[in-house]
């Protein structure tokens, strides 16, 4: 028998930054459980304050490296910080792999992180449908800065960069990377980027090989982002600062020029649409979707409609 849940009570402890409130309101987006309407009923009037950064890059690159040195850095600024890594490329694969995978131990015990690894565990929607929920999670517990770090892999980089705020993308000497990042859309969701590993030779070279590539992008406003190129070694701690400052120059910017409200009214944009997309898919299994999509098919075996009509008259059937 679950324990009942008090929405009311278990908000108002996550709102006072209680980290077992905080972890438990994810778990319910996780799972999507029935209880989440009344939960982002009760949480939305409370969002809006945190900045949310997203980290990007390949493999290996050091994304889960940089997150845990950039809590300390915004933590020795005194912000709370949220963090949440998330897996598009495998969204069935559940929490626990990725939660082994963030280098956060530094971090246990600080009452002011909220570290959370999270994947879809395979309800519909995916994690376009549930980052925006764990994010308003962490927005309502008064985190000032939310860090969302994800493996980056083309379409899911561009996924999550629309997520963020602030989307920084890293990069590591040789590899290949800043090539490959440019073939991936990259430089277009970079708001900073970060050469990372700058230990290792080659640093300079990738900085400038993605510079280069920046100016390719054609005529710039003067008030148009200037897309900064920081070098850290993460491992190391070095560079953090530079990120830091980085980030919050684009972040003035991003209020100056209204963008920071048009990203994110993009963002609830997609949100909206996720949310709607997966009402409609689950209304096609219950028992009204059942019954119309066979017949449906049927028709279009016996050449009777084509499939584009089949589906409207679908759609009509479960928006009806
Ligand atoms: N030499 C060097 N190694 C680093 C640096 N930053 C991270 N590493 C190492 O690179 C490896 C990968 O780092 P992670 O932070 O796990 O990289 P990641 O991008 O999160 O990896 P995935 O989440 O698996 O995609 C680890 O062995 C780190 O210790 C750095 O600045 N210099
Ligand atoms: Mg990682």
């Amino acid at each position: 028998m679950p324990r009942r849940l008090d929405v009311g009570d278990l908000v108002e402890r996550a709102r006072r930054g209680d980290p077992r409130a905080v972890a438990r309101l994810i778990s319910l987006v996780e799972d999507a459980s029935p209880a989440l309407r009344e939960v982002m009923a009760a949480l939305v009037p409370l969002t809006g304050h945190a900045r949310v950064v997203g980290l990007t890059g390949s493999p290996g690159v050091g994304k889960s490296t940089t997150t845990s040195a950039l809590v300390s850095a915004y933590r020795e600024r005194g912000r709370r910080v949220g963090v949440l890594a998330v897996d598009p490329s495998s969204p069935f694969s559940g929490g626990a792999l990725l939660g082994d995978r963030v280098r956060m131990q530094d971090h246990a015990g600080d009452p002011e992180v909220y570290i959370r690894s999270m994947a879809s565990r395979g309800h519909l929607g995916g994690l376009s449908w549930a980052t925006p929920q764990a994010l308003r999670v962490l927005d309502a517990a008064g985190c000032d800065v939310v860090l969302v770090e994800t493996v980056g892999v083309g379409q899911a980089e561009v996924e999550v960069a629309s997520m963020a705020d602030t989307t920084i993308v890293l990069v590591a000497p040789g590899m290949g990377d800043s090539i490959q990042a440019a073939k991936a859309g990259i430089l277009e969701v970079a708001d900073v980027f970060v050469v990372n590993k700058a230990d290792r030779e080659g640093a300079d070279q990738t900085a400038r090989d993605l510079r280069h590539m920046l100016s390719l992008g054609g005529r710039r406003e003067p008030d148009d982002w200037r897309v900064p190129i920081v070098k850290t070694v993460a491992s190391r701690g070095e560079g953090l600062d530079d990120v830091v400052v980085a980030v919050e120059k684009h972040q003035g910017w991003l209020d100056r020029c209204g963008e920071l409200t048009r990203r994110r009214h993009a963002r609830v944009c997609d949100e909206v649409e996720a949310i709607a997309v997966t009402t409609l898919r689950a209304r096609m299994g219950d028992v009204h979707g059942a019954a119309a999509l066979p017949k449906l098919a049927d028709r279009v075996l016996d050449g009777e409609v084509d499939p584009f009509a089949a589906a409207d008259e679908l759609v009509d059937e479960l928006t009806r």
